[in-house]
């Protein structure tokens, strides 16, 4: 069976150099794909016909509601939304005890494979007895409704059964990825107060036990007034320290807690989540999402891009839950649906390359979804390797985090999909909280390299610097028109900087920071961000906050970063740097300081911030303003002849620069 149909001969390559061009190719949806998907057409006509009425639909059937809404959008606070606003309802209840209400207590939730081979199957009974017991417990150790929690976990089932726990007590939880620096978390722990931190001894990572508590315990020992506990579960057995009386072990207070446990009813807008992120100034912004809302959301996208079946298909998606899709797509999304989903712990390549393959074929996993440079990765270990795997259950794959190239794009669909599969590229962003973009399995046809049209209920426009829309064939700037259910309600404690940052640069419309193009069809083709933050990897990093961290070493005068393309992560972190004469003059040799400060970034901000290269130069390309070029830095970093720097105070520099790169050190 084919479940697409390729419009036009499968031997002719997209151009790469025009991918949206009339000779790229397209993918048309089967009409066996068709006749079976839960989305249709139709869908488009219902929610232009009338928005609130579709999103009011949405929420009443996605959700069980405690206390049913009768207003559905109250946009009178704008830019802060109000969705739903008079019911009530509880996320945890929504997401794990409806479904054993209904009789499918015993379907399978969690298929958790840790990276050492360690397995656990979790039900949805298991599920709501765990996630009672963590609620009991988060109780006992003074957590109430409205307190903050603090998530420091690896990707284990605990990391899930946390994040309901504090969903089912109304504790809005704050997830700090596992290998963010303790500094990094510290800055997270205090911003949003949290009383409460979840850690683990630590977890496995690329074969080894990694740890994570001693982060927890420098973070906490230089200065977080707001926590109370430390809840600590046992992953790897390794040696921590242990505070008396502020340090708990999960299996002392979680596993003898009663598994018994009422859901705590809050309002529609009662926020769920905090979920920092990189801005462009060095301070991460911790964005804050609500619960009918963004649940309603992260639902209905789940549901209708991925066309999940929760009685037949096994869903997976690679995200830690440290990251937004991570929260709506491995958590809340899959879980209110009732899907059977995989948790892994570990990295693709441990202990060999085909884990992620073997994985697939070991559960007959249905539907994938994952980022471009995991894709990548996989292209540049060859195809062989998924090759000797059977991936003949994979029905959807997706992919979310930064542009897909149309090259990866089709390999995807080939050796992963075996040629039959729909793509879905779906864009989305921390701040949106779900899909917006991408196209609808068994209604789209889809284009190498494009997310295509907003989703049903969500409106997109592309604007040029005056703010007008551009025309078909034209690039611009992406804003989103209308407000949608899990858009943002706010930055953490700073709401001018919400209104600043999203809504000044376009008035009254959201600005995504992202540039994208409409093709001669009118779809919408991302271009990746225009401000100061790079993707690697399709985890989002600010320039600014690893220029302080570099400043900050004692060698160094000034730097600046920049996102180099990379063939695998997409953008790599490229840093110029001017050497302090203490520095220069200790007669060190410049490699050492060179590998000192990258460690240093890895240290302060996580490894995932580590530069691939740091350049020593002699200045920096500035304007007369003061504004560092980091286009010019960016010509350099890609070996590409360096742009326009007329307005450069100095214009020598860049040669200045070029030359010394040039010389052999
Ligand atoms: C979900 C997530 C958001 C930024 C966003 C954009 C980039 C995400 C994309 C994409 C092109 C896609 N991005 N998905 N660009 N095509 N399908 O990644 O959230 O970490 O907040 O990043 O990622 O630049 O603005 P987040």
């Amino acid at each position: 069976m084919t479940d697409t149909v390729p419009s036009t001969a499968e031997s002719h390559a997209p151009d790469e150099a025009h991918p949206e061009g009339p000779a790229a190719l397209t993918f048309a949806p089967s009409p066996e794909f068709a006749r079976q998907a839960n989305a249709t057409a139709d869908l488009y006509a219902q929610a232009s016909a009338d928005r609130s009425a579709f999103w009011a639909e949405q929420a009443r059937t996605l959700l069980s509601w405690a206390t049913p809404f009768e207003e559905v959008l109250d946009w009178s606070g704008a830019p802060v939304a109000r969705w739903f606003a008079d019911g009530r309802l509880n996320a945890a209840y929504n997401a794990v005890d409806r479904h054993v209400e209904a009789g499918n207590g015993d379907r399978v939730a969690i298929h958790f494979e840790g990276e050492p081979g360690d397995t656990r199957t979790i039900t949805y009974a298991d599920l709501q007895r765990e996630v009672s017991r963590a609620a009991n417990a988060l109780g006992a150790l003074g957590v109430g409704t409205g307190d903050r929690v603090a998530i420091y976990l690896p990707m284990i089932p605990e990391a899930v059964v946390t994040m309901l726990a504090c969903a089912r007590i109304g504790a809005p939880h704050s997830v700090v990825f596992g290998g963010f620096s303790s500094e990094a978390l510290r800055s997270r722990i205090d911003d949003a107060g949290a009383k409460l931190v979840v850690t683990a001894d630590g977890g496995y990572r690329r074969g080894a036990a990694s740890p994570l508590k001693p982060a927890v315990d420098e973070a906490v020992a230089a200065g977080t007034p707001t926590v109370e506990h430390v809840l600590v579960v046992r992953r790897t057995g390794g040696d921590v320290t242990w505070t008396k009386g502020r340090d708990v072990w999960w299996h002392d207070v979680v596993d003898t807690a009663s598994d018994k446990h009422t859901p705590v009813d809050v309002e529609a807008e009662h926020p769920l989540f905090i979920l920092y992120t990189s801005g462009t100034t060095g301070k991460p912004k911790g964005i804050f999402h609500t619960t009918g809302g963004y649940l309603t959301q992260a639902a209905y996208t789940h549901r209708n891009v991925f066309d999940l079946k929760p009685e037949t298909d096994v869903y997976w998606c690679t995200a830690d839950v440290g990251w937004i899709t991570g929260h709506s797509y491995v958590v809340y999304g899959p879980l209110i649906n009732g899907a059977t989903q995989i948790v892994y712990e570990g990295t693709p390549d441990t202990p060999h390359r085909g884990r992620w393959w073997e994985l697939v074929q070991k559960y007959g996993v249905t539907i994938l979804y994952t980022a471009p440079t995991a894709i990548r990765t996989c292209m540049k270990w060859g195809e062989e390797i998924p090759g000797g795997f059977d991936l003949s259950s994979l029905r959807v794959l997706g992919s979310v985090g930064e542009p897909i190239n149309p090259e990866a794009w089709t390999w995807y669909r080939r050796v992963i999909g075996g040629d039959r599969t729909p793509i879905v590229d779906t864009w989305w962003q921390t701040e949106t909280g779900a899909i917006m973009i991408s196209p609808l399995p068994g209604v789209t046809t889809t284009k190498p390299g494009s997310a295509q049209v907003p989703l049903p209920g969500i409106a997109a426009e592309v604007l040029d610097d005056d703010a007008q829309p551009v025309a078909n064939g034209q690039a611009g700037y992406l804003v989103l028109t209308e407000p949608w259910p899990s858009m943002l309600r706010g930055i953490w404690g700073d709401p001018e900087r919400y209104a600043d940052t999203y809504w000044s640069r376009f008035r009254g419309l959201y600005f995504a920071g992202d540039g994208a193009k409409k093709d001669e069809d009118g779809d919408i083709w991302l271009l990746g961000r225009v401000d100061d933050v790079m993707n690697v990897s399709g985890h989002r990093l600010s320039t600014t906050e690893i220029e302080s961290s570099l400043v900050s070493h004692p060698s160094v005068a000034e730097a600046a970063v920049v996102g180099a393309t990379d063939e695998t992560t997409g953008q790599a972190v490229v840093a110029f740097v001017i050497l302090r004469a203490d520095a220069v003059t200790a007669g060190r040799p410049v490699e050492e300081v060179q590998q000192e400060l990258r460690q240093h970034v890895a240290r302060q901000i996580g490894p995932i911030a580590r530069p691939r290269q740091v350049l020593v130069v002699p200045e920096l390309p500035k304007t007369r303003s003061g504004k560092i070029m980091r286009r010019l830095l960016r010509d350099v970093a890609e070996h590409r002849q360096v742009g326009d720097a007329t307005t450069l105070a100095d214009s020598s520099v860049m040669e200045l620069i070029s030359a010394g790169l040039a010389a052999p050190k």
